[in-house]
């Protein structure tokens, strides 16, 4: 007995520390610690760390960008109120390094917290194979796999129930059916049109990927289409011209969302391996009712991705 009672005190205790401890206090990264950089890259000044917060166990994932120069701030940017220490001067040449006014010196950061081990290898500096995925092996491998292991929809659901992200909602139609809302992606600032990324995620539950679209869905895909092109247009005067309106497959969250990205941005996978466009998915369901139920398709994995080892179990990496 008196060892059940010290077993919920102390879990209790536990509990009362982790939530007084609760990072992050969302106004700095206090008490942080670094413990290994997952991936850099020097080109896009793209940096994700994993590491933990004081007196806290679970792990964070924490992604560095930095920003675009504000094209609207150029001038303040070149003004007085930016300081400079030479570092090259020969003839008519110098460089400077440029300490720009703290509201302009921002970069962003994601904060994934608590994070999972699966975000962990997402993140990480990894291999990446391709699969060409048929049918058949969409059925043996693929489909048990994305059932058993994938991550948590529950940032999903939260932005269609409401309960998160609601004021940040561009566009809503409620049909159960053929309704969606359209907001911001994460990866997106909201501040640079260039770089506009916005995702539209369907009411209708149960949809999975790609592979599930068939002649049922039309009245959805072209609903998305229409009126997230058009929103995009009044919202940010960016036309359907210079839009990319695609899904991923594979996708990482199994509820079916269509992504809308700036034709300047090159967004992680907009690439050939990736990224199916919407109006293509439209025409070849137009043209074969069941045409991503017979489909191969080619995506990649990452080598510490379920998917990877599951090909590779059953042989398909010889
Ligand atoms: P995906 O193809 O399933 O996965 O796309 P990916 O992240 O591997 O591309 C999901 C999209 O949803 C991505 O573009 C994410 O940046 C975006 N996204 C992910 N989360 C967790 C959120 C979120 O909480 N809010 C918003 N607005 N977008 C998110």
């Amino acid at each position: 007995m008196a060892s059940t009672v010290k077993k919920m005190c102390d879990s209790s205790d536990s509990k009362k520390r982790k939530i007084e401890d609760s990072p992050p206090d969302s106004k700095s990264f206090k008490g942080f610690s670094i413990e290994r950089v997952l991936r850099e890259d020097q080109r896009t000044k793209f940096v994700c760390l994993e590491g933990k917060f004081k007196g806290n166990e679970d792990l964070a994932v924490v992604l560095l960008e930095k920003e675009h120069f504000p094209t609207q701030s150029l001038g303040r940017l070149l003004s007085n109120e930016t300081t400079l220490k030479e570092t090259l001067k020969n003839d008519i040449y110098s460089t400077y390094e440029a300490t720009p006014p703290t509201d302009l010196s921002g970069f962003k950061t994601t904060l994934i917290y608590p994070a999972t081990q699966k975000h962990v290898d997402k993140y990480s500096e990894q291999d990446h194979y391709i699969i060409r995925e048929t049918p058949a092996l969409y059925e043996k491998i693929t489909l048990p796999c994305l059932e058993s292991s994938n991550f948590s929809m529950k940032w999903v659901y939260n932005i269609l129930d409401k309960k998160s992200e609601a004021d940040r909602i561009v566009m809503e139609d409620p049909d159960p059916d053929s309704g969606f809302v359209l907001l911001p992606d994460m990866k997106w600032d909201g501040k640079d049109v260039d770089s506009l990324y916005l995702i539209a995620i369907v009411h209708r539950h149960g949809i999975k990927s790609l592979r599930d679209l068939g002649q049922q869905h039309l009245p959805l895909l072209k609903n998305i289409l229409e009126k997230g092109t058009n929103t995009i247009q009044e919202k940010y005067s960016v036309a359907k011209s210079q839009l990319r309106v695609y899904f991923h497959y594979q996708p990482s969250y199994y509820h079916l969302h269509v992504h809308f990205t700036h034709l300047r941005f090159e967004a992680p996978g907009f690439d050939a391996l990736r990224a199916h466009l919407l109006e293509d998915v439209i025409d070849n369901i137009e043209t074969c009712n069941d045409f991503y139920q017979n489909k191969s398709l080619m995506f990649t994995v990452r080598e510490n991705q379920q998917l990877y080892k599951d090909y590779k179990e059953n042989g398909y990496f010889k």
